[in-house]
């Protein structure tokens, strides 16, 4: 039997009870409502999104996968030897898995996720997979500024990994933010491997979105469920629906909880008004033209060194120096 390696110690920045109520709040006041899709990922929500990529109308996942397999020499060559890793919103790490396995002696990884669960359970199974290389774990909201730990032994250079289409989750400007955030955290020696999914049939947009199994309406009407559970509020979650559409004007699906009748909902001592078919919109999910995210990137002061499509433009990887 193996001994256990000690559980890595976890920066935690975990969003407290207050971030969250004061969130909710914003959002509930602003016209049209909104809520943010990072409080989508408690330890239930995190176990639902995992189900999603198992869907077979959610198909970026394995897709994404597939491109890294096929890409991952070309990664290591332009990465080089004694990487530190970074990966902003790191889940389950099922594709870490790939990048720590194919990079050329990586010497430390800084997972940074707002699932304090999924971290932990991530970070370990990655510590016993590969014990050279150092982890260091970070919980945290990756929108606001996140310390990156030190490496016991020092990295060549910084790889941040920011695979998924995690970037579609945020609007344009949000997104050159981040881009520029990401530039400032890799340096000057730095690379950026970032995952983007790709503008293709609307019907296959539309159904990765809606699974005929119901998981990702789950998904989307659990953060009813976290609400009511952390903040105390009264959502009844059978007086709302999911509603998933693409946006041609906006290039993006746009995810909303539909209020199913006149209602009034009660939040940390506010009270909030919602018309019979009232939409919260709680996510947005940006669809890439090569074009488009170039222009991104571009604002962010980043370059596209090397662009990778999967089969049929379904998906694309990116490495961006600075
Ligand atoms: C992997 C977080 C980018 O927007 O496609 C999946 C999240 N939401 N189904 C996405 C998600 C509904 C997903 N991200």
């Amino acid at each position: 039997r193996r001994a256990v390696p000690a559980l890595p110690a976890l920066l935690d920045l975990h969003p407290t009870p207050d971030d969250l109520r004061a969130d909710v709040i914003a959002g509930l006041s602003s016209a049209p409502k909104t809520l943010p899709s990072k409080y989508f990922y408690d330890a239930r929500g995190s176990q639902l999104f995992e189900e999603i990529t198992r869907q077979p109308e959610y198909d970026l996942t394995r897709v994404e996968l597939a491109l890294m397999q096929r890409v991952m020499r070309a990664v290591r060559d332009a990465v080089g030897p004694d990487a530190h890793v970074v990966e902003l919103g790191s889940g389950s790490a099922r594709k870490t898995q790939l990048l720590l396995a194919g990079l050329a002696d990586p010497v430390a990884y800084t997972p940074v996720e707002i699932s304090r669960e999924t971290l932990l359970d991530s970070t370990q199974r990655l510590a016993y997979a590969f014990p050279e290389v150092q982890m260091l774990p970070v919980c945290a909201d990756f929108t606001r500024p996140v310390p990156v730990p030190s490496s016991l032994i020092p990295a060549a250079r910084t790889l941040l990994f920011f695979p998924g289409s995690t970037l579609g989750n945020f609007d344009p400007v949000q997104s050159v933010e981040l881009l520029g955030a990401m530039r400032e955290t890799m340096g000057n020696d730095g690379l950026a491997l970032i995952g983007i999914d790709l503008v293709k049939d609307v019907a296959d947009m539309e159904a990765a979105y809606n699974d005929a199994a119901g998981i990702t309406a789950a998904f989307t009407l659990n953060l009813l469920a976290r609400l009511n559970r952390e903040l105390g509020s009264d959502f009844d979650r059978r007086a709302f629906s999911h509603r998933a559409r693409w946006s041609a004007a906006n290039s993006r699906i746009e995810t909303s909880i539909v209020s199913r009748r006149l209602q009034t909902v009660r939040v940390g001592g506010h009270g909030f008004v919602l018309e019979e078919g009232e939409p919260i919109l709680v996510e947005i999910s940006h669809k890439y033209t090569d074009a488009h995210f170039d222009a991104l990137a571009t604002q962010a002061g980043l370059r596209v060194a090397h662009r990778w499509n999967a089969p049929a433009d379904r998906f694309g990887l990116r490495l961006l120096e600075p």
